[in-house]
């Protein structure tokens, strides 16, 4: 019989594309080359199933171009880049790396804010530009973190996670979030206190995001939201670009209205607004809460695992539009 044929849009580990060739056709991108929509377009006719990576938006054109196109499986727990209603009507499966990632994204989120608060990067630099002559009792004065109250914007899995690191920092936790909490989960996360968006962002001492990026929450965070933060106030996102206004953080960041901010994600990412740049108080990185090196495995096995399920007649562990599979 004749193999299935997959895309897998950027480079992965060899190993998994090995994986894939064991049950497919693979065109693989080991050259991690960006393809433009059209391109992705092109490649995508004639394959039954795509490996993609939050990088490609898989947009309603895309899947168009292949109608036999059965499933679409991403190497990320967010999906913002697929277009899932028009996946779902063209009865193409879509799945996520849910839950694999939690604890080491929950990681970086404390790698974040500590470093954020207690100013690492910016007197890193300080120092190695030699300007270290002599000790000061005011040298980089940066805000406490344990003893704080913890905000969580965005209670799923990975903010729970992070919830629960804050019992070693004697925290008050606070959360916002869609639905609240069950109690026993909230004990779990260090006894996190369901609070209203504006009290949220009143009352805490460092505000962390991790809530999934949709059209409803873009810029959720903006400025009316930034000036009700406390100056003193860290902000942390390892969510999404697009939940904050970019902008108006720059504005409040340089206008003392805001502490400092340390941010993974950036709208537009890999361009995000040079303005950052110039700004001393954040703690800026390329998207790598999920980047240790067991957990991007996990990722990559997880996504493979989904598309030879798709494709070879089992249900995908990780579906996210299921309603796709009673459709005959
Ligand atoms: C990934 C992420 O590193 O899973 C997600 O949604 O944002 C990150 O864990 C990134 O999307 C690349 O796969």
């Amino acid at each position: 019989m004749e193999k299935a044929k997959v895309l897998v849009t950027r480079a992965v580990f060899p190993d998994v594309i090995g994986q894939l060739e064991q049950y497919f056709e693979v065109e693989a991108n080991q050259d991690d080359r960006i393809l433009s929509p059209a391109e992705l377009a092109e490649k995508v006719q004639g394959k039954d199933g795509i490996f993609t990576t939050p990088s490609e938006r898989i947009t309603a054109e895309v899947l168009a171009a292949n109608p036999s196109l059965k499933a679409v499986c991403n190497m990320a727990v967010g999906f913002n880049n697929i277009d899932i209603a028009a996946a779902t009507q063209a009865g193409i499966m879509v799945t996520n790396t849910p839950d694999v990632l939690n604890e080491t994204t929950a990681d970086f989120a404390w790698a974040l804010l500590l470093a954020t608060a207690r100013r690492v990067t910016e007197s890193e630099h300080w120092l190695r530009a030699g300007k270290w002559q002599k000790w000061r009792y005011d040298t980089f004065l940066g805000a406490d973190v344990h003893g704080a109250t913890l905000g969580v914007l965005g209670m799923g899995r990975i903010g729970q996670a992070i919830a629960r690191r804050s019992m070693g920092f004697d925290m008050k936790v606070i959360y916002h979030n869609r639905t609240r909490l069950e109690p026993a989960l909230e004990a779990r996360a260090n006894n996190a206190q369901y609070v209203g968006k504006e009290e949220l962002l009143r009352s805490a001492d460092h505000l962390i995001l991790a809530l999934p990026y949709s059209p409803q929450v873009h810029h959720i965070v903006g400025a009316v939201e930034l000036a009700m933060m406390k100056p003193s106030a860290t902000l942390v996102n390892i969510a999404r670009g697009g939940i904050v206004d970019d902008a108006a953080l720059i504005v409040a960041l340089r206008a003392g209205r805001l502490a400092a901010a340390g941010l993974d994600v950036f709208e537009n990412e890999p361009a995000f607004d040079p303005a950052f740049l110039t700004l001393s108080n954040v703690v800026l990185t390329p998207h790598i809460a999920s980047a240790s090196e067991p957990t991007r495995r996990a990722m990559a096995n997880c996504a493979a695992a989904n598309l030879i399920a798709a494709l070879t007649g089992s249900n995908p562990p990780n579906i996210l539009n299921p309603e796709v599979l009673t459709k005959g």
